[in-house]
């Protein structure tokens, strides 16, 4: 089943719950962002690993990059133009990673 691109009110649904954990939205994109910070790049770089296997297992892959203990995230689902379940769901799991 490809993913559907979520309606207003269940875009809203979700956004007021990431905004919550540090998520913001850009509306342009119809993306979510978050700036993960860690202890070093040891504690940055284990995360990018634990959620990548995450990512991989869902078919739905983060834009990110690093620079030491930091990992800016970016999610949204390409394929739909904006977000999806996916993108919610992912985002749950990397801020569950992060602890
Ligand atoms: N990741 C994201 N973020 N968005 C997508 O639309 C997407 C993806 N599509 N990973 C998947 C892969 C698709 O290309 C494969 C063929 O399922």
């Amino acid at each position: 089943m490809p993913p559907e691109k979520l309606d207003d009110a269940a875009r809203g649904q979700a956004l007021d719950r990431l905004s919550a954990q540090g998520w913001q939205h850009d509306a342009a994109r119809d993306a979510i962002s978050k700036r993960f910070k860690f202890a070093d790049f040891n504690a940055a770089f284990g995360f990018m690993a634990r959620a990548a296997l995450v990512a991989e297992k869902m078919d739905h892959h983060p834009e990110w990059s690093n620079v030491y203990n930091r990992v800016d995230v970016t999610l949204t689902t390409h394929d739909v133009g904006g977000l999806s379940e996916l993108d919610v769901a992912l985002a749950q799991k990397m801020d569950a990673l992060a602890g």
